[in-house]
C-alpha cells in the first residue's frame, strides 16, 4: 500500500468527531497516508470511507468476508484514485467526451468532500452523506452549477445514492458510474448474471458492439459497457459460496471490467495476480445512457448491494 502525505490537522478531526461521530459506531481518524477516514463499526458490518473522493474502501458484513476488493498496493494520496472499493466516476465516465487531456473518470474520485450528515438508522445501519467541494481547477474542468451529493447506508445491505442537481440555466449532459470493485475468490470461476441478451460496447475490441448470450464468465480481459441494463446483476462466486446482488435505480448501463494478467502487471497499484481476486460491476449512466439534466432538475443513481450466503464453508 503506497502512502502519500495528506495531513488533516487534529483540530479538524476533532471538529468532525464532535459534530458527526456516533459513539461506538462511527468515528473519524487519519488512516493510511494520513487520509481522513470515517470508520464504521455497527451491529451489521464494518466499513471505512475516505473523505478524499468520498471513496468507500471497505464494507464487510459482520463475521463474513469483505464484499469490496481493495488492492494491497492501493495508493492513498491526494490527486490519486484509490484502486479498489467504490470510486465515484463523475461527471464523466472514462475519457472526457471532447478533452482527452482531462482526468479519466472525472473530478469526484480525487476531490474533497464535506460531511453533510451522519445518523444511526432505526435498524442499526449507519448513514453518511457528503457533498463535493469543487476546487479551483475543478471549475475549469467542469464549469457547471451542478452540486453533487452522495449518501451511504452501511448495514446488512450497502446502499449508495449519487444525486446531481442542475442549478444552472441550461441543460447539462453528464455521465457517471459507481465503479465498484467486488472481491471474488477466483475470477476464473465466477459468473455475472443479469446481462443476458443485452447489447454491449466492447472497449477491449476498440468499441465494437456485441450482444451477450447467457452468463458472463472470465477467461481474458473484459471491459464492456452493457446498454439497457436495468435488472439486478448477480455475481455468483462458488469459491466464497456467495452471490452478491446489485440492484439499482436511475441507471440503465452496467460496466463490467477485469484487466486480466498483462494489464494488472503494468499497473503500479495492483499486484500482478491481483486481477484474480476482483471484478468491477459498475452501475452507471454511460455512453448511450448519459444523462441530460434540465435546469432545476435532479438525477439520482442508486444502488443496493446485498449478499446471499449459500452455505458456510
Ligand atoms: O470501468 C472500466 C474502466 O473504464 C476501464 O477501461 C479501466 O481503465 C478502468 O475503468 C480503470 O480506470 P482507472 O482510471 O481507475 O485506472
Amino acid at each position: 500500500m503506497e502512502l502519500g502525505r495528506i495531513d488533516m490537522p487534529d483540530s479538524d478531526l476533532e471538529r468532525l468527531n464532535s459534530r458527526h461521530s456516533i459513539p461506538g459506531e462511527l468515528q473519524f481518524r487519519n488512516g493510511a497516508g494520513n487520509m481522513p477516514m470515517a470508520i464504521i463499526d455497527n451491529v451489521h458490518c464494518t466499513g471505512s470511507l475516505s473523505l478524499y473522493g468520498a471513496h468507500l474502501v471497505d464494507w464487510t458484513p459482520r463475521g463474513r468476508e469483505p464484499v469490496l476488493w481493495l488492492s494491497p498496493r492501493a495508493k492513498f494520496a491526494q490527486d490519486a484514485a484509490i484502486r479498489g472499493g467504490v470510486p465515484i466516476c463523475w461527471p464523466w465516465f472514462g475519457s472526457h467526451p471532447s478533452e482527452p487531456g482531462f482526468p479519466a473518470h472525472g473530478i469526484a474520485r480525487t476531490g474533497t468532500w464535506r460531511i453533510l450528515e451522519t445518523a444511526r438508522k432505526p435498524d442499526g445501519a449507519t448513514f453518511i452523506s457528503l457533498r463535493l467541494v469543487p476546487g479551483h481547477s475543478d471549475l475549469q474542468l467542469w464549469p457547471h452549477d451542478t452540486p453533487v451529493e452522495i449518501q451511504f447506508t452501511l448495514g446488512e445491505t450497502l446502499q449508495i445514492a449519487l444525486i446531481t442537481r442542475n442549478l444552472g440555466e441550461a441543460p447539462v449532459v453528464f455521465s457517471q458510474a459507481l465503479h465498484a470493485y467486488f472481491q471474488v475468490e477466483d475470477v476464473r470461476s465466477i459468473e455475472v448474471l443479469g446481462l443476458d441478451g443485452l447489447e454491449y460496447i466492447d472497449k477491449v475490441l476498440g468499441g465494437i458492439r456485441g450482444r451477450l448470450q447467457g452468463p458472463l464468465s472470465f477467461a481474458s480481459e473484459v471491459d464492456r459497457i452493457f446498454l439497457g441494463s436495468t435488472a439486478d446483476c448477480r455475481i455468483a462466486d462458488p469459491g466464497y459460496n456467495r452471490i452478491i446482488r446489485i440492484a439499482k435505480q436511475g441507471s440503465s448501463s452496467t460496466i463490467v471490467w477485469n484487466p486480466w494478467a498483462e494489464n494488472s502487471a503494468k499497473m503500479a497499484d495492483m499486484e500482478s495476480d491481483g486481477y484474480l481476486r476482483m471484478v468491477c460491476v459498475e452501475s452507471a449512466n454511460a455512453a448511450d445512457d448519459s444523462v441530460t439534466l434540465l435546469p432545476g432538475n435532479k438525477h439520482c443513481l442508486g444502488v443496493s448491494y446485498s449478499v446471499q450466503y449459500l452455505q458456510d464453508r
